[in-house]
């Protein structure tokens, strides 16, 4: 059996004013090729398909021809959870039009365990996987009471019949994170620890944008575009075969759409900076200027502009430093990059700039709060 892992699309997803559709389609493209090329029998996708809950019409036209595309030119099943960013009723809403295509959502967490089991048999390996989408401490705990961990363990628990699968969109044991995605935690705990993933073969995780394997069996595919000037590294898939009860694994690269740049220059340097930059990319790179300055320059942005537009590229950010201020205060200009706790840990710098970094009980404290103002717009 054949599976692919991926996670985090973020449909809909833009960058300062840059529209990313162009490189979800071709990211798309990519994907249905690889199921078609290796003949792939189970697509896993472990949430955030849209970056919203409400996404823009394109968005989910582009979400509804890939799925269309995957049905009728291959034979794949595709497992979609929702992650946090995602509205799990409106992913869930179109489940029985959707049964024939082979496609299989969960949505929102059911009081029922057994929900969330699905069997498959393909090319006579037989799977179990268990789907878990994105859900916060009090739908474990309706009533309030109890320890979310003992009750996720619930969830988690199957005789064992066949290999076992698990979808997840949470945070599960050591990772490092892309800096793009939300503050999510499961009231009290930070991660899911990695022990409780150890009875199965392999986890198929999302959330964190960055790809990385946090346990033995454990991955985060990470996001297929970039979702910020920082993410450099190569974005991937993961690739699985099922064989005689084993898994075996493999990392994808993704090819790169549009190349995101960041230049750090300062007065003297920036035309040889600019110069060096590769243009390697089909889509026309964007790019991000940090200067270092001493005093304001008149006209230096269209120069910088012009020389871009030279090497057929964008710029996208500027960000001027002035000499003797802090770079957290320039951060403010990309307020809406930042999460909430990262909005307050900058606030809190501001504040008290002689005291050490954010405490650990403020942090959790506002951790809480955050969780509770999600829980609380849920009900709107
Ligand atoms: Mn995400």
């Amino acid at each position: 059996m054949r599976i692919l892992h991926t996670s985090d699309w973020h449909l809909g997803k833009r960058l300062f004013k840059l529209d990313r559709s162009e490189e979800h389609a071709r990211f798309l493209n990519w994907l249905l090729s690889i199921l078609i090329e290796k003949e792939i029998d189970l697509l896993i996708v472990a949430g955030d398909i849209f970056d919203v809950p409400t996404p823009p019409h394109q968005s989910l036209e582009m979400f509804y021809e890939f799925l269309h595309r995957v049905s009728t030119k291959t034979k794949t099943e595709t497992l979609i959870i929702a992650g946090n960013h995602d509205s799990g009723l409106l992913l869930e809403a179109p489940s029985k039009i959707l049964a024939p295509h082979r496609v299989k959502v969960w949505g929102k967490l059911s009081q029922n365990p057994m929900d969330h089991w699905y069997s498959l048999k393909i090319r006579d390996e037989a799977l179990d996987v268990c789907a878990i989408p994105f859900f916060r401490s009090y739908e474990l705990l309706p009533n309030g009471e109890g320890d979310a961990l003992d009750v996720l363990k619930k969830y988690l628990s199957l005789t064992r019949s066949a290999p076992q699968l698990l979808m997840l969109h949470h945070l599960a044991g050591i990772f490092e994170s892309a800096g793009s995605e939300q503050v999510i935690t499961l009231s009290g705990v930070d991660s899911i620890p990695s022990e409780i993933l150890e009875n199965f073969d392999y986890v198929a995780l999302g959330h964190i944008h960055k790809p990385q394997k946090i346990s033995k069996n454990a991955y985060y595919s990470g996001s297929p575009i970039p979702m910020r000037f920082s993410e450099t590294y190569p974005k991937s898939i993961m690739s699985l075969e099922l064989k005689e009860g084993k898994f075996e694994i493999e990392k994808i690269q993704i090819p790169l759409a549009r190349a995101l740049h960041t230049v750090k220059a300062n007065e003297s340097n920036w035309r040889e900076k600019i110069n060096n930059l590769e243009n390697q990319t089909e889509l026309q790179p964007m790019v991000e200027v940090q200067m270092s300055l001493t005093a304001p320059v008149v006209g230096l942005i269209d120069e910088i502009k012009d020389l871009l537009t030279s090497k057929k590229m964008e710029l996208l950010s500027y960000l001027p430093n002035y000499s003797g201020l802090e770079k957290k205060e320039r951060r403010h200009d990309r307020l809406f990059e930042l999460s909430p706790l990262e909005v307050f840990q900058e606030f809190y710098a501001h504040k008290y700039p002689d005291a050490p970094a954010l405490p650990e009980d403020l942090k959790s404290d506002f951790k809480e709060l955050i969780q509770k103002v999600g829980h609380a717009s849920d009900q709107t």
